[in-house]
Order: C-alpha cells, then sequence, then structure tokens
C-alpha cells in the first residue's frame, strides 16, 4: 500500500479523498494556492504545500509544482480527483517519470479517450452501440454531405477533441450543413488546436444515462449500474440520480455487461464512466471519462460501496475484492449540486459565508469543503456542496430531497437552492419523464416567472 498520497485537487473532492486515505490508514498531502491558503482541504490534511498564486495554470494546474511537492514530501502516489489534470495523459506520464504512481488508468487510455473519434472506434468494434455517424473524422465537406445523406438529417457535427458539449454544431437539413460544417472546423481549431471533426445522427430527445465501472490491474472489470444525469444547463449537471428513472433492471444488467466485457478486452484499469444517449429505447456509446466523477456518490449511496477507496486499493495492485453478481442496488439516490451562483441569472456570486448549516439524518450525504466565516473565491468553479440522499425508493428520495433542500442553510451569498427546489417540486420531475432538453425549457419559464 502507498506510504502518503498526495491529492491534486481542492474543494469537497480533496476532502472526499483524504477520508478514504485516513480509512486506509495513508497519510494525505494538500496541495493549495495561495487563494486557499485558508481553505478546509489544507485545513484537514496531514501536509499542506503552496503550489503557486491563485490562477489555476499557475497553480492546480503546475506540473513542475505538483509534482515538487510530492517529491519534497516523499509522497508516492497522486490523486488527481476530477477536472485540472485529472485527464492529462502527459501529467500521468510524468508522474511515473518521478516514480509516483497516479491514481487513475494508463496514459494509454486516457489519451485514447481524450479523442472521441479513437473512443468511438474502440467502443464499437468491442460490440458497444453507437449513434449513426461517419467512421472516424471527415476529410471534407463533400464526405459529410455523404454521410449526411446515408444517416438522414438532423446531424450533429462534433470536434474529436471536444466532448463535454464543446464544439458541437447541428445541422437541421441538407441547406445547413456548409455552415455548421465551416463552424464546427472553426470552433475546433480555436478551441483545441486540432479542426478533426466527425458526424452523428442528432438525437432530438435524449436522455443522459451514464454507467460507472472499475477495473483492477489483473483484468477483472465490474460495474455499479448507471446514473441518470439528464438535467443539465449548457453542459453543467444540476442534479443526478442513481439509477435512472428510465431503465428496468434487465436493460441495466445487459448493458453493463457489453461494458465490461469491452473493457475487459481493452485492458481498461481504475474507475471510468461510459456516456451514453438513450432514445426510443436504444443505447449509444457517445463519450468515455476515465476520472471520478462529480457524481459518483449516487452509485456509492445505491451500491454501498466506496469507488475511492477502491480507485486507491488498485491503483497499489490489490484484486477486486467481489465479483458483479455480489453487486446490488438497493433503493435510489439524488444527488444536487448546490452551487454560489444566483438561482436566475447562474452567475457567480463569490463571498463570505456568514452562516452554513449541513442537514442530516437517514440517508442524508452531505460533501462540502464549507465552514462558516469561509470566503468562496472567484477564481475556481461555483461548486459549494453537494446534497446526496438515499430513500428506499424514488419517491421516498425526492421527498428526503426537499426535506434536506429546504434545511441547507448558508447565509452571506446567494446559491442555487431556490432553483433546484422548483426542479425537486416539479411534477414533470417526478414523473420522471424527462431528457437533456428539459431544464434548460423549464427555466425559461422559471427566470420569466421571476422577471414578473
Ligand atoms: C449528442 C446529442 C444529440 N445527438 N449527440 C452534449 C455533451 C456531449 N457529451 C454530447 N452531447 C450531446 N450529444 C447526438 N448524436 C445531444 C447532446 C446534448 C446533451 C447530451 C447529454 C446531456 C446534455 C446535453 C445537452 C445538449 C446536447
Amino acid at each position: 500500500m502507498f506510504q502518503k498520497i498526495l491529492i491534486a485537487n481542492r474543494g469537497e473532492i480533496a476532502l472526499r479523498i483524504q477520508r478514504a486515505c485516513r480509512e486506509l490508514g495513508i497519510p494525505t498531502v494538500a496541495v493549495h494556492s495561495t487563494a486557499d491558503a485558508t481553505a478546509m482541504h489544507v485545513r484537514l490534511a496531514d501536509e499542506s504545500v503552496c503550489i503557486g498564486p491563485p490562477p489555476t495554470r499557475d497553480s492546480y494546474l503546475n506540473v513542475a509544482a505538483i509534482l515538487s511537492a510530492a517529491s519534497i514530501t516523499g509522497a508516492d502516489a497522486i490523486h488527481p480527483g476530477y477536472g485540472f489534470l485529472a485527464e492529462n495523459a502527459g501529467f500521468v506520464e510524468m508522474c511515473e517519470a518521478h516514480g509516483l504512481t497516479f491514481i487513475g488508468p494508463s496514459s494509454a487510455h486516457i489519451r485514447m479517450m481524450g479523442d472521441k473519434i479513437a473512443a468511438k472506434d474502440a467502443m464499437g468494434s468491442l460490440g458497444v452501440p453507437l449513434v449513426p455517424g461517419s467512421k472516424g473524422a471527415l476529410p471534407d465537406l463533400d464526405q459529410a454531405a455523404k454521410v449526411a445523406g446515408e444517416i438522414g438529417y438532423p446531424v450533429l457535427i462534433k470536434a474529436a477533441a471536444g466532448g463535454g458539449g464543446r464544439g458541437m454544431k447541428v445541422a437541421p437539413t441538407a441547406d445547413a450543413l456548409e455552415e455548421a460544417w465551416r463552424v464546427a472546423r472553426t470552433e475546433a481549431r480555436a478551441a483545441f488546436g486540432d479542426d478533426s471533426v466527425y458526424m452523428e445522427k442528432y438525437l432530438d430527445r435524449p436522455r443522459h444515462i451514464e454507467v460507472q465501472v472499475m477495473a483492477d490491474a489483473h483484468g477483472k472489470v465490474v460495474h455499479f449500474g448507471e446514473r441518470d444525469c439528464s438535467l443539465q444547463r449548457r453542459h453543467q449537471k444540476l442534479l443526478e440520480e442513481a439509477g435512472s428513472p428510465a431503465l428496468s433492471a434487465k436493460e441495466r444488467d445487459a448493458l453493463g455487461a457489453t461494458v465490461t466485457a469491452a473493457l475487459a478486452k481493452l485492458g481498461y484499469r481504475n474507475a471510468g464512466t461510459l456516456e451514453f444517449l438513450y432514445q426510443d429505447g436504444k443505447f449509444a456509446f457517445i463519450e468515455m471519462n476515465t476520472r471520478l466523477q462529480v457524481e459518483h456518490p449516487v452509485t456509492e449511496m445505491v451500491c454501498g460501496v466506496d469507488l475511492v477507496r477502491e480507485q486507491i486499493r488498485i491503483a497499489a495492485g490489490a484484486k477486486l475484492g467481489y465479483a458483479q453478481s455480489d453487486i446490488a442496488f438497493t433503493g435510489h439516490a439524488i444527488e444536487c449540486r448546490i452551487t454560489a451562483e444566483d438561482p436566475d441569472t447562474f452567475a457567480p456570486t463569490p463571498g463570505r459565508i456568514t452562516a452554513f448549516h449541513a442537514p442530516g439524518g437517514l440517508g442524508v450525504r452531505v460533501d462540502s469543503a464549507l465552514y462558516t466565516g469561509y470566503v468562496v473565491p472567484p477564481y475556481y468553479d461555483s461548486l459549494l456542496a453537494k446534497l446526496i440522499v438515499r430513500g428506499a425508493d424514488r419517491k421516498e428520495a425526492i421527498a428526503r430531497m426537499k426535506q434536506a433542500l429546504e434545511s441547507f442553510t448558508v447565509a452571506g451569498i446567494d446559491t442555487g437552492i431556490p432553483f433546484l427546489q422548483s426542479v425537486i417540486d416539479d411534477p414533470e420531475y417526478h414523473g420522471g419523464n424527462v431528457n437533456t432538453r428539459w431544464l434548460e425549457k423549464k427555466l425559461d419559464g422559471y427566470s420569466s416567472s421571476h422577471a414578473g
């Protein structure tokens, strides 16, 4: 097992990883920017190292400073959390060159999944269902028109280096193709320095369903079921559930079996998430995330596993301690992301927290680095807390989330809680029949009702 783990992150996820380390008896090193000197992840770590000024490129993305911090503290492994360096294949190689274990997949798998075309190609050839579309990158507009003619409009042009919704353009009809092609390529080049694009049939009302997997270094792969992340605004998730209200146990088992077989053949290692679009009873793989995700707690709540503990054990060479048949799904879990954002405009609201009280009780979990007197800095993402609840079924989980949101107290700054409450109270949400376009539609109504 590791002697000491450096956690290359901040906020709630740094605390989450510290807890798992502590339970395993492993000391932790926190790294922080000057803006985070009094942050909770620094206060609770066994040791801490300041790695630079507030801008992320000078601190949390500063590879030389992070590797130096590991070296001077004697850490032998690095957990990247999510965001920052979590999916940076070059960083993984630098860790290995310095004798440090990166707690995550191999650099080769991170690089493969970072190229969305390579990811689809690999998964498609391993029997995972895909959205109809181009085979590989599109060389020119003529080829784009040919593929669009075959699969039928509307089509979507996506950047190979994109993901998470960046660099996508819809062409509803053939007339719009040339414009979409040009804009997508220009945006992809500007954003990623790579103008390779591919095409998919555009699905107009998909659900976003993702499958959590874990693979050890001995060829064993298990899945922990799915999360439904259909409620997003501008590609930011607001609320996630496990399991999906749209899926039967039979569909879950079948999808899980397909996915784990594919990853075993690929030789994948550590945690991963496969993203699918689900429409008209069919799944289509779109992307794979090679990291622990923000919303991993809903999976932990229904499976009763500690995913971070498993990541650490596997990175140290341990075998998965159970078979697929040992993993049971019990009850239903929901996560709300509580952000330092105006509930109407979603503008960031950094500032001093004058009072903080987290809800508690049976089936309630709060992952947060907040404390009374904490000043939310303006430099980083706006996530203040994740409120996660579990109930015997979805109805009970919704009732529990409703009361937990009511008693969640954050004073001094505005938060997104009022908007989350309006979602939890929405009869359409209760029905569970929502898709990735539902939230933005609701938001139009919500903002205008407040504008009077
Ligand atoms: C799509 C799609 C419709 N058809 N692909 C957006 C994020 C990226 N991971 C993939 N995305 C989409 N890909 C096809 N062929 C619609 C989206 C999409 C979306 C997907 C998941 C969750 C929210 C979304 C919001 C808008 C668009």
